[in-house]
């Protein structure tokens, strides 16, 4: 057995060697410092009904909230786009829609002159020494994510045989919903499609660690349509039980002809106000949406536990986000294409390891997908990529309430704009039709504020944010099954 001597009897360290000893600390301290693992949880059309982020009183997300004890999260984060395409191609070039020209589904981000010369945010880890991994949706296009190079990728899952056991009728009593379509599926948790990926994703990490750090990118597909989940998460919200979001009536009618025409796009699909509404399917679009935040939420958990159980544990950066949100018919809207706040606000979570970071912290700074590659670069000490238009959260992430007077920006096609400050959300249509809220007062955006004289200070202090120049939409593709023409310009 070992024994230690009494302090007074150990041989006395000569000055020179203490030194040594303490450099050479220092150095292994620093080099596990500088190579920190990245474990990026990408999730599809999570909107804030997360227990940490209170955008619903019954979701039931504990695993996502036990990340949140562990690092900052941040309550007031913001896509810059609200759809997939270009709010992913955004955060994985850390530049604007309105500064790289995608701006809709159908566009790749290749075929972006304007995008020609960045480097996205995976290969900027490979090209700094990363071995980079993914699994499941993280370009909204698959051919998108292989120009990165992985050097392992996984399966990405399509939702085609989940319609099948949902049968030509579908399950939510919608009529003819094909993708629009919710509700619980015969199926059984392991066999979902972001199970596999989870799958993937934890047999990685359980692999001893090699010679390099590892940037493991996990996109989860759910909760975007279909909201079909196992029984066992749908039962969790008794549909007697579930809560409706706070609507008002006539609350449309303060909206300027340019934001009554966004709520009408998904008129034109089997979701709409108009047909949940009419075939009394309300609670069940709720529980539905609240079972497929439960089920992510499970998965994130099993990740989480892999990653605690592995050798990485103490040496893993974690940041979680959602692409957009998601209207459950807040405003009478549903999905997203919308400037307000259910469309734009987003989970988005940074848990740092080493002694002195913070722990269970929250920041209500008004924060960017777009600055997720600068942070991700500053923490894993990459050298400064001088392309990248967000901004470093560092600073916040060392003291989430220090001053920062940086409005985030969310744009929907060229023109249309809003701003979200730490109070307001200011909305700027292409032909000058404005919003504006107080979530100071008003945190359903119920009343617009922007003909008010008396807000006109405001309004032009937040239209200094406003983008001064837009670029025109970068090549565009054909349009697929479920979008439309659709004028973004004219009411
Ligand atoms: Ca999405
Ligand atoms: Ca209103």
């Amino acid at each position: 057995m070992k024994t230690t001597k009494p302090l007074s009897q150990q041989t006395p360290f000569s000055i020179p060697s203490l030194i040594l000893a303490l450099a050479l600390a220092l150095c292994v301290t620093a080099h596990s410092a500088e190579k920190p693992n990245v474990l990026f949880i990408a999730i599809d059309d999570l909107n804030d009904w997360v227990g940490v982020l209170d955008g619903h009183p019954q979701v039931q997300t504990p695993n996502i909230d036990r990340l949140a004890t562990r690092g900052v999260n941040f309550t007031n984060a913001h896509c810059q786009a609200p759809i997939c395409m270009p709010s992913r191609a955004s955060l994985l070039t850390g530049t604007y829609p309105h500064r790289n020209g995608i701006y809709m589904i159908e566009q790749n981000l290749h075929e972006a002159p304007l995008l020609k010369n960045v480097t996205t945010l995976p290969s900027y880890f490979k090209q700094n020494g990363y071995r980079i991994l993914r699994s499941g949706k993280i370009y909204h296009r698959v051919k998108e994510g292989d120009a990165d190079d992985w050097d392992e990728s996984g399966k990405r899952y399509g939702w085609g045989w989940m319609g099948k056991l949902a049968g030509p009728q579908g399950v939510s009593g919608l009529p003819e919903p094909s993708i629009f379509d919710f509700g619980p599926i015969p199926v059984e948790t392991a066999e979902m499609n972001d199970s596999k990926v989870t799958d993937w994703a934890v047999e990685r990490i359980d692999k001893p660690a090699t010679d390099k750090p590892f940037f493991l990118a996990v996109g989860l597909v759910t909760p975007h349509l279909p909201h079909f989940t196992p029984e066992e998460f749908y039962n969790r919200y008794p549909l007697d039980q579930v809560k409706l979001p706070e609507t008002q009536p006539g609350d449309l009618d303060d909206l300027p002809p340019m934001g009554l025409k966004f709520t009408r796009y998904f008129d034109t699909t089997p979701m709409s106000h108009h047909n949940i509404t009419r075939y009394g399917l309300w609670n069940k679009a709720v529980a539905s949406y609240l079972a497929t935040a439960t089920f992510t939420d499970h998965c994130v958990g099993r990740l989480l536990d892999a990653l605690e159980n592995s050798p990485h544990a103490d040496n893993t950066i974690i940041v979680l986000w959602s692409d957009h949100g998601f209207h459950i018919g807040e405003k009478m809207h549903w999905e997203k294409r919308s400037l307000w706040e259910e469309s734009t606000r987003v989970p988005l979570i940074f848990s740092v390891p080493g002694k002195n970071q913070l722990r269970n912290a929250r920041s209500t700074r008004p924060v960017g997908l777009i600055d997720i590659y600068p942070t991700l670069v500053e923490l894993c000490k990459l050298p400064k990529n001088k392309n990248l238009q967000g901004r470093s959260l560092v600073p916040l992430l060392n003291n989430p309430s220090l001053p920062w007077d940086h409005p985030v920006l969310t744009t929907h096609h060229p023109g249309n704009h809003a701003i979200r400050s730490e109070r307001w959300r200011y909305i700027h249509y292409a032909n000058g039709d404005e919003e504006l809220y107080d979530h100071r007062y008003d945190p359903n955006e119920f009343r617009n504020l922007a003909e008010d004289p008396e807000y006109a200070a405001v309004k032009k202090r937040l239209s200094t944010y406003l983008p001064k120049e837009t670029v025109p939409y970068a090549p565009r593709l054909p349009h697929q099954k479920f979008t439309q023409e659709f004028d973004w310009f004219k009411p």
